[in-house]
């Protein structure tokens, strides 16, 4: 029988990766792992207790309706990030302005941590998968000082960590640190999440698209034509390509970095900007695609490129197998120099 390698065996076997370590990105790490257990029990409570279920009442910055297991995944992430003391400050899709931790302990920590806690919350209420989505970065700050805004600003390139966690069938927890992707699920009979996908590559190709597509009639011509694309039939290319949507983004894009495939949600009239958020959603995904063989783009830029002007930015996002993505930019080129 082969041995099974748990996360904070792999975490610690993988320390020497790490420029400068001395451990504390490994803590992290583990302490990532440990609130996304509590928040796992929290999450498949979630349909028994009333109480924990269903509208807070209060309204994020972006105007959306708070879920209860957000706020509750929220502040488990932060009493986490602030007790280990590896983390100067954070900050959340739930809260309107970043957190700097304000103990002299807090203060010596390296790093900063960006987060979305419960993504696709709005799931929670019809049963379907959710995640937590994690962006680490050194700050820029003066350790043993107060973290600042512009420790949260730097563009994704900079990031030395992301991942994500899946509370879907079982939990699953998905991350890199620049030296190739590593899944592990969680085993409820031990508590251990265990190596279950080890060096994970995203296919070049996939046969599967994801997009709401209630907006294609209000999504710029490129990426009509690249639906209209998915959608034709060609038996040599294996089209027509099935529609996927969960409305989950880390399920939906877990699906594409497992069988292939692409994620798209582009500006559209109610939400000019696009609908995703650089910092806490598109970013760690796009680390974790690129270094799984896949891409992310705006259509027109590399999401790792940009360099974040505030903490709600949001972005068009497209992101997946690399022939695929490749396409959808190209068609949007193609559109944009028509329409000149
Ligand atoms: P959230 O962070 O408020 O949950 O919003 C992000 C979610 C993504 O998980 C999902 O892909 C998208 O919003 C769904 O949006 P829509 O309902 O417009 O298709
Ligand atoms: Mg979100």
């Amino acid at each position: 029988m082969s041995k099974v390698t748990t996360l904070n065996e792999f975490i610690m076997d993988r320390q020497h990766d790490f420029a400068y370590a001395t451990g504390e990105l490994s803590r992290l790490l583990n302490d990532i792992s440990v609130a996304s257990k509590i928040v796992t029990r929290d999450v498949r409570r979630a349909g028994l207790v009333d109480a924990i279920q269903g509208a807070q009442g209060g309204m994020n910055i972006q105007g959306e309706a708070q879920q209860k297991l957000d706020v509750i995944a929220d502040n488990q992430f932060i009493k986490m990030f602030e007790a280990g003391g590896e983390v100067c400050g954070i900050a959340s899709e739930e809260n309107d302005d970043f957190v700097a931790f304000d103990s002299d302990f807090s203060k010596k920590g390296k790093y900063v941590v960006l987060f979305d806690p419960l993504d696709g919350s709005s799931n929670i209420d019809v049963n379907v998968s959710i995640g937590t989505i994690f962006s680490i970065y050194r700050r820029t700050s003066k350790v043993g000082e107060s973290a600042t805004i512009e420790d949260m600003l730097q563009s994704g390139a900079e990031q030395i960590a992301a991942g994500y966690v899946l509370y879907g069938s079982s939990t699953m927890l998905v991350y890199t640190t620049g030296f190739g992707v590593n899944g592990f699920t969680l085993d409820p009979s031990i508590g251990e999440y265990c190596l279950s996908h080890p060096n994970m590559r995203m296919p070049e190709l996939g046969r599967q698209y994801s997009m709401n597509e209630g907006n294609i009639k209000v999504s710029e011509k490129g990426i009509q034509d690249y639906i209209a694309y998915c959608q034709e039939t060609d038996p040599a290319t294996n089209r027509p390509y099935s529609g996927r949507y969960i409305g989950s983004l880390v399920a939906d894009f877990h699906r594409s970095l497992i069988k292939g495939g692409i994620y798209i949600y582009p500006d559209t009239p109610s939400h000019p900007e696009g609908r995703l958020r650089l910092i806490y959603e598109c970013n760690p995904l796009a680390f974790i695609a690129e270094q799984a063989g896949g891409l992310a783009t705006t259509g027109r830029k590399r999401v790792l490129d940009i360099k974040p002007e505030k903490l709600h930015q949001r972005i068009p996002f497209i992101i997946g197998s690399k022939k695929m993505v490749e396409r959808v930019v190209n068609l949007i080129e193609k559109a944009s120099t028509v329409e000149q």
